[in-house]
């Protein structure tokens, strides 16, 4: 029988899990496994940096619900690794991570760049494990997929030491790959909620980061179409309905306090489906208040602020199925929902027509909503713009809003946009970053040129930290500390042979970023952004504390 070197065999494991390709910096240690990539069907993408190809990685995993693949080396590029780690754990996204690491058999090397980076690993992971024989490997890949894609999915690592790599073995062929499906949720869990719904007076759905798999779409829009319940989302929830629009209610993008909380207040009965308490709490559980039914693939996470009352557990678009069997055509849904959405979306479109320079948030979002198609995909870094956006982006299409409102790192915003230009080359793919969040991976502007991405890249231009000098302001600090300057950003899109724009009138910014995605190429777009509005509305309009400016 022919022998295999061990990276042969992992390669070969990938390609049957259906990888199609690598996102990393590879050191000394991976350079079997290159050479086993070098002749297969996977490509290597080279990133400028192993934070960026975990988080490319990651988002592959929840843009199409299979893991993205990242390398890296052992030791330092390893740990360049753990943001993304955490990223896609924290943000339910599956992911295999694959390291290098010196031989175990010797160590000529002695300690020389080595970390223990499986414990490093362990808390950022659903599992970390070193491959320790070849032979083991076909076994160890299928069993890492599995783990990464079950619910609730996440990242996970593996390493594999040089010596390991190099090994021949005999040809172990990999594990076939088959479909899993899971449990519906028990009939008796499916009653228990139909009788609770149908007695209360005014249910409202809440569709959380769960809601936002891939497979959800078809399922959830039809849930809601049979049901017709309003409907509000966290801000990782937003989009994972389609159609019945005229039920949106508004995003929460705050924890209480802002228009779309009235719906919540006035609910009796809420509709729980895939809240991850990783996000920041949509709304406040407390003694009082709506009843709370959970939906979802796992049970719910108990906190202070979210316990919920019922549970259906199980594959959530066939037990939704069964639960809309039960109930539909028996509510009587509260008309006043239908006033209060008109009140709160009102409310929501104040001042995105203001045409003052530099523009407000919420004309930005407004003008990027009429560049976008229903079907182009935003992706945010974090900032104080994320709230914007989370409150503000009408969205038609799951997955259309990429923002991490989880982990909730700077610096993934330009590759998690990369990503999703990859995976679709026919959609308008658009980074929003912050001027802070953006120079945290703006080396991978090399990457997007060097791939030959259509891509467009927005900097909202503040010059400062602004969420956090905005929350400074807030808690009555001086402010003091975290401002900053800017390279010129229409030079340093040129000098990666990207082309730069920069917006000096608000009317501008539309046929700017219009014209950027008929031209093809990485664009970036540099627009100051007035952020007046943050303590106006965010604090002071909501608090009700300050009557409307004239
Ligand atoms: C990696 C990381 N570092 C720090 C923070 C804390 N943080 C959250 S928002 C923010 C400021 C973001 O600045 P910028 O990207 O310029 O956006 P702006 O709020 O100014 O629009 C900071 C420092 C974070 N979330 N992630
Ligand atoms: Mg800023």
């Amino acid at each position: 029988m022919a022998r295999k070197k061990g990276s042969d065999l992992l390669v070969a494991a990938l390609e049957n899990e259906g990888v199609d390709r690598i996102f990393g910096v590879p050191g000394e240690e991976n350079l079997d496994v290159v050479e086993s990539l070098r002749t297969s069907k996977i490509k290597l993408v080279l990133t400028r940096h192993e934070q960026a190809a975990a988080f490319m990685a990651a988002t592959h995993g929840r843009l199409t619900g299979r893991p993205g693949v990242c390398i890296s080396t052992l030791g330092p590029g390893a740990l360049n690794l753990s943001t993304g780690a955490a990223y896609a754990l924290l943000g339910a996204m599956p992911m295999v991570m694959l390291t290098g690491q010196k031989a175990i058999m010797t160590a000529k090397q002695a300690r020389f760049q080595i970390v223990d980076v499986i414990a490093s690993m362990r808390p950022l992971t659903k599992m970390a494990r070193q491959i320790v024989s070849p032979a083991s490997i076909p076994a160890i890949v299928r069993d890492a997929f599995r783990i990464a894609m079950e619910e609730r999915p996440g990242p996970v690592h593996l390493e594999l030491p040089e010596d390991v790599a190099g090994e021949e073995t005999e040809d172990i062929p990999p594990i076939p790959t088959h479909p899993i499906d899971y449990p519906v949720a028990p009939a008796a869990a499916i009653d228990r909620a139909a009788e609770m719904i149908c007695k209360a007076q005014r249910p409202l759905i809440m569709l959380g980061a769960g809601s936002s798999r891939p497979k959800l779409v078809e399922p959830l829009s039809n849930f809601v179409r049979r049901t017709r319940i309003p409907f509000f989302n966290t801000q990782m929830g937003k989009g994972s309905v389609t159609g019945g629009s005229n039920l949106y209610m508004g995003t929460a993008a705050l924890s209480s306090g802002d228009y779309v909380h009235r719906a919540v207040d006035h609910a009796d009965l809420i509709l729980s489906i895939g809240h991850d308490t990783i996000e920041k709490p949509p709304f406040i559980m407390g003694p009082q208040g709506p009843k709370v039914i959970h939906v979802g693939f796992t049970p719910a996470n108990v906190d202070q602020v979210y316990f919920p009352h019922a549970e259906i557990i199980g594959d959530v678009g066939p037990s939704l199925a069964l639960l809309a069997d039960r109930i539909e055509g028996k509510l009587h849904i509260d008309p006043s929902f239908t006033g209060l959405r008109s009140d709160i979306l009102g409310r929501i479109r104040d001042r995105a027509d203001e045409e003052r320079f530099p523009p407000t948030p919420q004309r930005i979002v407004r003008d990027i909503r009429k560049v976008m198609p229903e079907d182009g995909i935003v992706c945010l870094d974090n900032g104080m713009y994320k709230i914007w956006f989370a409150r503000n982006y009408r969205t038609h299409v799951a997955n259309t809003l990429l923002l991490d409102n989880a982990l909730a790192t700077m610096g993934a915003g330009l590759p998690s946009a990369m990503m999703a230009a990859m995976l679709y080359p026919d959609r308008r793919v658009l980074a929003v970053c912050g001027d802070g969040g953006f120079m945290m991976n703006s080396q991978e502007m090399e990457t997007a040129v060097r791939l030959g991405l259509n891509l467009v890249v927005l900097i909202l231009e503040d010059s400062a930290y602004g969420m956090i000098r905005w929350k400074q302001a807030v808690d009555s600090f001086p402010d003091w500390g975290l401002t900053f300057g800017n390279p010129d950003f229409v030079h340093y899109a040129q000098s990666y042979g990207a082309t730069g724009h920069r917006v000096r009138k608000t009317d501008d910014l539309v046929p700017t970023i219009e014209a950027a995605f008929k031209d093809t190429g990485v664009h970036l777009i540099t627009v100051p952004i007035d952020y007046v509005e943050n303590t106006r509305v965010l604090v002071h309009e909501l608090s009700g504390r300050v009557p409307e400016p004239a």
